[in-house]
C-alpha cells in the first residue's frame, strides 16, 4: 500500500490510563454484525491492556472470526455463555467489572444486575460502586446520532434503580463516538502484501485481473452487476464470501444461464468462492480488491478503512428506515451521481435500466470519493479511545 499516513494518536492504558475490567454483552439477532462489532471492540480493548469478559448467546461465528477465542487463547478476552450471566455460582465468584457494555440494546440478565447491586464489599457493607454502564448503539450517519450520543438514561426500576446508563453512538464526526479503528491498522495496511495474501487463500494473482469482493444479502441488482462485470476490458474476478452471498450468486447464475447461456461464454468473468475468513483476513480481502461490495455495518467501516471503491448493501429494516440511513451515509461520503445511482439500484430503491453501466471511469471516481472520506475519518479519534475516555470521566 502507499506511504504511511498519520491518524490521531490512540491512548494506551499502560502509558496514560488505568487498565479496566469490562463486561461486554452481546445477543446475536441474525447475520454477523452484532458479534462482529462486539468482538472487534473486545479485541481492541484487550490489545490496549484492558481485560474483557464477553457474554454472548451464540458464539459460533467466533470460531472463524477470531480463531482461538473460544478455546480461551485470546489474550485479555474471556468468552462466556449468556446463560452463565444468570447463574448464581458463576456470579458469586465473579470479580466486579468497572464497565458494562450492552451491545445494541441487548438487555443484561436481571440476575447479573441483582448480583452486583446486592453484593457487599469486603467490609460486609453494601457500598458497591456501580459500573459505568454503556449502551453501545448501531452505526448511522443520521443527525439524531449527534443529539443522542452520550445521553444519560436513568435506571428507574429494579435492583439498579438510581444507576445511570449512557448511550454511546458510533458515527462519522467528532460529535459522535467515531469508528472502531485499531491502533495498528495503518501499519498493518502499510505492511500488507497483496499477492502473497491472495496466494494464501488460493487465488493466483494476475496483473491484468480486477478483483471484486462480494459480501451481501440478496441484492436486487446482482444480475446487473454480473452483466456489467463481463463487459470490463480487464478480466474481473469476483471473490464471493460464503453464506448468503454465495447462495445469491449461485441463484443469479442459474437464472442467467437459463435465460442467456452465452452471457459469460468467453469466461470474461471468473468467480472464486471463498471460505469463511477471520476478521483480520476479511480486512485483507478488502485491501486486496479493486471494488468492495459490503453489507451491514462492520464491513462498511472496514471498507472505508480499505479506501477502495465500495458498494454498500444496507441492512434492510421493515419500516424502510434504512432508506434515510443510506441517504445520510451517501451525504457523509460525498457520493457522486453514479455512486448514488448504483446504491439506489443495488439496494432495490430504484429499478435498473439498460443505461446503468459500471465503467472504469465510475470506479476511479468512486475510488477518489472513498479515499477522501477515509482521510477525513482518520482525523477523528477512534471509537475505543473515545469510549475509554468517556468511561474514565464517568467513574
Ligand atoms: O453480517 P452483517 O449483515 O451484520 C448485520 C448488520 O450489522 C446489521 O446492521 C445488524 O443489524 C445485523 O447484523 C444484526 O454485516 P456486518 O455488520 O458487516 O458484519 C459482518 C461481520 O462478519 C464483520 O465483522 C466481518 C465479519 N466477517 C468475517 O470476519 N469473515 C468473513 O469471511 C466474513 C464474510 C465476514
Amino acid at each position: 500500500m502507499a506511504a504511511m499516513e498519520s491518524a490521531r494518536p490512540d491512548t494506551h492504558p499502560t502509558r496514560t490510563q488505568p487498565a479496566l475490567l469490562w463486561d461486554v454483552f452481546c445477543r446475536v439477532i441474525d447475520n454477523f454484525g452484532d458479534i462482529g462489532v462486539c468482538w472487534r471492540l473486545c479485541a481492541d480493548l484487550a490489545s490496549r491492556g484492558h481485560t474483557v469478559r464477553l457474554w454472548v448467546d451464540d458464539a459460533s461465528a467466533l470460531q472463524w472470526m477470531a480463531p482461538g477465542a473460544l478455546a480461551g487463547n485470546w489474550p485479555g478476552v474471556a468468552v462466556h455463555s449468556w446463560t452463565d450471566s444468570s447463574s448464581a455460582p458463576v456470579l458469586a465468584a465473579l470479580p466486579p467489572a468497572d464497565v458494562w457494555v450492552e451491545g445494541f440494546g441487548c438487555e443484561i440478565a436481571p440476575e447479573f444486575i441483582a448480583a452486583r447491586a446486592y453484593s457487599t464489599g469486603a467490609t460486609g457493607q453494601n457500598n458497591i460502586k456501580p459500573p459505568v454502564w454503556i449502551n453501545l448503539e448501531y452505526l448511522s450517519a443520521e443527525t439524531y446520532v449527534e443529539r443522542a450520543h452520550g445521553l444519560p438514561s436513568p435506571v428507574m426500576a429494579g435492583p439498579a434503580r438510581g444507576w445511570t446508563k449512557h448511550f454511546y453512538y458510533p458515527g462519522f464526526n467528532q460529535r459522535t463516538g467515531g469508528l472502531l479503528r485499531e491502533p495498528d491498522l495503518l501499519e498493518r495496511q502499510h505492511q500488507f502484501d497483496r499477492n502473497t495474501w491472495l496466494r494464501q487463500i488460493g487465488v493466483a494473482p494476475q496483473t491484468d485481473e480486477r478483483l471484486v469482493s462480494l459480501f451481501c444479502y440478496e441484492p436486487p441488482a446482482l444480475d446487473l452487476l454480473l452483466t456489467q462485470l463481463v463487459q470490463w476490458p480487464d478480466r474481473p474476478r469476483l471473490l464471493v464470501t460464503p453464506g448468503r452471498a454465495t447462495a445469491a450468486v449461485k441463484a443469479a447464475l442459474e437464472h442467467k444461464n437459463s435465460l442467456q447461456p452465452a452471457w459469460n461464454m468467453r469466461e470474461a468473468l471468473s468467480i472464486s468462492y471463498l471460505p469463511t475468513l477471520s476478521q483480520r483476513d476479511f480486512d485483507h480481502l478488502l485491501w486486496a480488491c479493486d471494488l468492495n461490495c459490503i453489507r451491514g455495518e462492520d464491513s462498511l467501516v472496514r471498507a472505508l478503512w480499505a479506501g477502495k471503491p465500495l458498494l454498500w448493501q444496507i441492512y434492510p429494516q421493515s419500516d424502510a428506515a434504512h432508506h434515510e440511513k443510506l441517504d445520510a451515509f451517501l451525504d457523509m461520503l460525498g457520493a457522486s451521481a453514479s455512486l448514488r445511482r448504483w446504491h439506489a439500484v443495488w439496494n432495490g430503491l430504484e429499478v435498473p435500466t439498460a443505461t446503468d453501466a459500471l465503467a472504469h471511469a465510475d470506479l476511479e471516481n468512486w475510488s477518489q470519493i472513498t479515499h477522501m472520506a477515509r482521510s477525513r475519518l482518520l482525523e477523528l479519534g477512534d471509537l475505543t479511545s473515545g469510549l475509554v475516555d468517556f468511561v474514565l470521566k464517568k467513574r
